[in-house]
């Protein structure tokens, strides 16, 4: 070990401490010199003295992360309301606006298809004047875009709206969302080549899996921004997320961004297909349902701290979430200390995208106290998150989908984090 590696223990974790304590000032502190610098007290991390554990650093053609970075997705615990089997991201750990794609959640309602893309063809037909069937080396020959999309499951905080559901972590509370880099060639493009007929106002498109994932969607969102993606985040997506072929529908519910895309048919009317009906509806306090809430509403959550997290005594931390919304971009994220009592802004990091998430961060100093962290969105058309109350008060009770409300997490003296909702 190298003699000037170990460190006086006691004098450098007091060091740490106040740092740590100082927080905001920090920059002005180390300025000033005034941080009792750790200069003799201690070193930084040693580099390896014996050449041979570099040059025996294992370069892979693919690239693994450190054996020490260990974040993974996790399934919902069979307590859990869950019937699709969701795969949640651990939004906890994630650093700023990209999940990693082996982070992306996924929700595979009928397994995971292995698709060669050498064999895989999407067909477009219906009322379209040229029925075509394209492989995926043509999909690619043609003009592409990239863009940072979110998507969420429409089920993604279901177990939000009862207290006795409320799950423990913000992995399990709002890990069925996710954003990245989609590439891939608009769907506008391939429907006019197709040549839509005039009285066409729907799609339905369909996945090459066992769940039979047949989705209406209206012509005019088809028409507009919709994507089908052969990149996510640099490289093609995922088995789990559709390779090698899928829709991406911005800010729309996660359902209508069909994996594994093999057919679009052009129609005048939506299907009424199985995850459209019985499925994805909400029933409302007077007996109707709800169909086709096809936009997210905007919604924010504190990732960081987070259910399940411990404080490490007072001082600074910086309070760190997301926020999105489907209708546009984030204006305006606030964050509440004193369960929503008192609200103050937030800062976004830019640039704020719209139909991305948006990372906000806040500079809080623990004062050791009981405290009830919230944060609240409004998006670019003036919309505002609401409580968890007055979106009951309009859905009732028995509305699994599209829970948007502002999440609390309870920290205690002891620095245990816990969810407000439970
Ligand atoms: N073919 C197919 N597409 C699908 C699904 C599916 O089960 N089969 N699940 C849908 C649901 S419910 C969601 S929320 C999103 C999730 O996308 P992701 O798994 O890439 O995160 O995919 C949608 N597309
Ligand atoms: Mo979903």
């Amino acid at each position: 070990m190298n003699p000037i590696s170990a460190p006086a223990a006691g004098l450098r974790d007091a060091a740490r401490r106040r740092f740590l304590k100082r927080g905001v000032a920090l920059g002005a502190a180390l300025a000033a010199g005034v941080t009792g610098s750790a200069a003799g007290q201690s070193a930084p991390t040693p580099a390896p003295e014996d050449p041979s554990r570099v040059l025996g650093n294992p370069m892979k053609p693919y690239g693994d992360r450190s054996r020490f970075d260990t974040a993974v997705k996790q399934k919902a615990p069979t307590e859990m309301p869950d019937e699709w089997g969701g795969n949640f991201t651990p939004l906890d750990v994630t650093l700023g606006i990209i999940t990693p794609s082996a982070l992306h959640f996924e929700v595979c309602a009928g397994g995971v298809p292995d698709i060669d893309p050498k064999k895989h063809r999407l067909l477009i037909d219906g009322m379209v004047d040229r029925p075509v069937i394209l492989t995926v080396d043509e999909i690619k020959r043609l003009p592409s875009r990239s863009q940072v999309y979110f998507l969420e499951c429409e089920g993604n905080s279901r177990s939000e709206w009862r207290p006795s559901q409320a799950a423990p972590t913000v992995q399990l509370t709002h890990g069925l969302t996710s954003c990245g880099e989609w590439t891939g060639v608009t769907l506008s493009l391939l429907l006019r080549e197709a040549g839509v007929q005039k009285n066409a106002s729907w799609i339905v498109a369909e996945g090459a899996d066992a769940q039979g994932a047949e989705r209406s969607i209206p012509l005019a969102k088809a028409m507009d921004d919709v994507l089908v993606a052969y990149g996510q985040n640099g490289e093609a997506p995922r088995p789990g997320n559709g390779f090698p072929l899928r829709l991406v529908v911005p800010g729309w519910a996660g359902s209508a961004n069909v994996k594994w895309l093999r057919r679009i048919t052009v129609v005048d009317r939506s299907y009424m297909t199985r995850v459209e009906s019985p499925t994805r509806t909400s029933l409302m306090p007077d007996g109707t349902a709800r169909q086709f809430m096809f936009v997210m509403n905007a919604k924010s959550v504190i990732t960081s701290p987070s259910g399940g997290h411990r404080l490490g005594g007072p001082g600074f931390y910086e309070i760190r979430g997301l926020a999105w919304s489907g209708r546009g971009s984030i204006r305006r994220v606030e964050v509440s200390l004193d369960g929503g009592k008192t609200w103050k802004d937030a800062k976004l990091q830019t640039p704020v995208l719209r139909l991305a998430h948006t990372r906000f961060r806040f500079d809080w100093r623990w004062d050791g106290r009981e405290a009830l962290l919230q944060s609240r969105c409004t998006d670019d058309t003036g919309y505002v998150q609401p409580t968890l109350a007055e979106l009951v008060k309009v859905r009732g009770l028995n509305s699994i989908y599209n829970n948007n409300a502002i999440q609390g997490w309870k920290v205690a003296a002891d620095g245990s984090v816990q969810n407000a909702n439970s």
